[in-house]
């Protein structure tokens, strides 16, 4: 019955085709008035400017006219708005994590991953949590965007999609120099498949094939969990040390305000990802970085530990 992708698409769309209606309409209309009036009036063809003065109809008409069009501007904007603001009290819980630069979804029974997936035909809440400075939550497809404020509890947004499929879903707040790694995909399923997907607990846990190449799937993690997004493959810095030729180095660290140096191991690197400020990097700031405890398990660090390794072959 719904034309869109989701169920604000309608109402988005008739506010939004309205005012380009509208600007559309005056935008014609005066220049052609502008040209005829060139025509018209110009030196040649009316060589002595008149006078006009006051004129309560006009003054009337053109107040009341545009008055009019911005109500019909304001009613299209709020009946297409206000059922955003009301969320049902039934749907699918997620919440959705964002960090510079990266975004997680977390599911009631504990999934997490970072595509949002939802089921067709069914509410969708999503809880809007922001670790680290103000993200913005796009999904244009759907005609939702939320900004995600740190601190800000309770703030939520929702919808429902209507037709199966993938569509993009970004950051929208411009939130430093890697903004634009923000990107991922709402993948809507049919309802048995999302539920099926849902409860696969198996998918938790990658399982890895015999004899697969752990450095490569420790390279797409890195990746996928937009590290790159501050940590270079070339030697040079971005907002974190590159892991370039890290692995096996000696790191000078600032501990509790001691200086030391650390072997950069499995054990250091596990504790840089889930307590990113035990250790500081000499010469980079503490609090760039945000523990990834409970985002990325103690087996894709092990992943990770293998891509490091083989960035010094
Ligand atoms: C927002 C930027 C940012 C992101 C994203 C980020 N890091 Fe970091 N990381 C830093 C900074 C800054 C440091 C240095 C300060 C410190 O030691 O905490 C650091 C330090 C590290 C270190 C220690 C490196 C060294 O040479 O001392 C490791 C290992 C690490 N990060 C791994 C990761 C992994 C794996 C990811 C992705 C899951 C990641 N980081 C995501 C900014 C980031
Ligand atoms: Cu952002």
């Amino acid at each position: 019955m719904n034309p869109g992708a989701s169920n604000f698409v309608e109402g988005v769309n008739n506010a939004f085709i309205f005012i380009i209606g509208i600007s559309l309409f005056f935008l014609i209309g005066i220049t052609l008035v502008i040209i005829l009036f060139l025509y018209r009036y110009n030196k040649k063809r009316h060589p002595k400017a008149v006078q006009i003065e006051g004129s309560n109809k006009l003054e009337v008409i053109w107040t009341i006219i545009p008055l009019a069009l911005v109500m019909g501007m304001f009613y299209y904007g709020y009946v297409g708005w206000k059922p955003m603001k009301r969320i049902p009290d039934e749907g699918v819980r997620i919440t959705a994590n964002a960090r510079m630069w990266s975004f997680s979804f977390t599911y009631e029974n504990g999934r997490i991953t970072e595509k949002l997936y939802v089921p067709v035909d069914t509410a969708v809440i999503v809880r809007l949590n922001a670790l680290d400075v103000v993200h913005s939550l796009y999904i244009p497809a759907f005609r939702v965007k939320e900004d995600m404020v740190p601190g800000l509890a309770n703030n939520q947004m929702w919808f429902q999609p209507n037709k199966v499929g993938n569509y993009s879903l970004f950051c929208t707040e411009y939130c430093g120099l890697q903004h634009s790694f923000m990107h991922t995909e709402v993948v809507v399923m049919e309802p048995a498949e999302f539920w099926e997907w849902y409860s696969d607990t198996t998918a938790v846990a990658i399982p890895i094939e015999e004899g697969a190449d752990l450095a490569l799937l420790g390279r797409q993690l890195v990746e996928s969990k937009g590290c790159l997004a501050c940590h270079s493959l070339d030697g040079s810095t971005i907002i974190g040390p590159s892991f370039l030729g890290a692995w096996g180095s000696n790191v000078p660290v600032v501990t509790n305000g001691q200086e030391r140096e650390v072997a950069f191991d499995e054990a250091y690197v596990l504790r840089s990802i889930y307590e990113p400020d035990a250790d500081i990097h000499q010469g980079y700031r503490a609090g760039q970085m945000f523990s990834y405890q409970g985002e990325i398990t103690e087996q894709q660090i092990e992943l990770i530990v293998e891509f490091l390794k083989s960035l010094n072959e």
